[in-house]
């Protein structure tokens, strides 16, 4: 009996992230969106009539503040939220940790979920340990928007090996962002190099090279989206000094990308802005984090964000058009 009470005990403990049975609800008042939690990589979901957001949890730890080189950045667990109308939202606490990945070492970085056959795969950034070392692009499905997650491959998607160790080397891996088109899938990454890929139809197994775009300005958090028969990928680039939002569009995800410039302005107080972009009961949405908030009298900075959202809008040709932070 004591055996089995231990075995269950310990199983619990092995499942850091799963669904949270204390879900809160709380009413959004303007920017940021979150205020309770420092909140990072904005990547919303829009699924069945409720828009899902995936972020990470970035938490303050002492010695934050001269800490660099990735460092200043403490994110252990991946939170959601999710919300009918983009005024109530709900809270369910957080649904991956990189400690659900047996082969991570550390901690999280920006994220993506995507659905496909009922199943919801949860690509993502994890400090992976040996033989893979550095930054690496995981992958976690589930059969609800809101988990409990599990590790689908059992190793990197992508870890540093596979990839050119160009800018940024061991953290360029980072970042993932899929599109799903019909029959195709496409997974797109990078820090310093932005690269793409085309997914198998079981989504753990690239299909082929792993190609290089060459992006204006590009540093990471690509997002890639697609609107009547344009391609998007939006993605932060080097503005002045710190991050804005710029993109590029294409009439096939085979390219060619033409550049169309600065989709925002820097993030106020933050050196990263990371875009996340959905379309939801009839509008367009822009999410990003700045870093405004100040929590138990911590302030915001680079490793203590705060996600927001703005209303989209697109030309007549589809271009969108810039959205101002507010
Ligand atoms: O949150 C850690 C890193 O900061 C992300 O991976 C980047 O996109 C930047 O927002």
């Amino acid at each position: 009996m004591n055996k089995v009470l231990t075995l269950c005990g310990a199983a619990l403990l092995m499942v850091c992230c799963g669904p949270k049975v204390n879900e809160k609800t709380f009413v959004a008042n303007g920017n940021p969106l979150i205020t309770d939690k420092f909140t990072a990589d904005p990547a919303p979901l829009v699924h069945e009539g409720t828009l899902y957001l995936y972020v990470g949890h970035d938490e303050y730890y002492e010695g934050q503040d001269t800490a660099h080189g990735g460092r200043e950045f403490n994110i252990t667990e991946w939170l959601c939220y999710s919300t009918k109308d983009m005024v109530t939202w709900t809270d369910h606490g957080a649904v991956l940790c990189p400690t659900d990945f047996a082969w991570a070492v550390g901690e999280a970085w920006a994220s993506q979920v995507v659905e496909k056959d009922g199943k919801f795969y949860y690509f993502t950034t994890v400090q992976a340990g040996e033989p893979f070392v550095g930054k690496a692009v995981g992958v976690a499905v589930s059969d609800s928007p809101t988990g409990p997650f599990v590790d689908a491959i059992g190793a990197p998607l992508v870890h540093d090996k596979m990839t050119d160790n160009g800018a940024r080397g061991w953290w360029n891996d980072i970042d993932p962002t899929v599109l799903i088109d019909g029959d195709e899938a496409w997974v797109c990454w990078g820090n310093g190099t932005c690269f793409l890929a085309k997914l198998k139809p079981n989504m753990t197994e690239l299909d082929g090279d792993i190609r290089v775009l060459d992006m204006p300005r590009f540093v990471e958090g690509p997002w890639l989206h697609k609107r009547d028969s344009l391609y998007y990928l939006t993605y932060a680039g080097m503005g002045y000094g710190r991050e804005n939002i710029q993109y590029a569009t294409a009439t096939s995800m085979e390219g060619p990308w033409t550049y169309r410039g600065e989709l925002t302005g820097m993030a106020e107080n933050s050196f990263t802005i990371h875009p996340g972009i959905a379309h939801f009961n009839g509008k367009d949405y822009l999410f990003y984090h700045n870093a405004v908030l100040t929590l138990d009298s911590i302030p915001g900075a680079i490793g203590r964000r705060s996600v927001c959202v703005n209303e989209l809008h697109y030309d007549d040709a589809g271009l969108m058009l810039p959205v101002e932070q507010r």
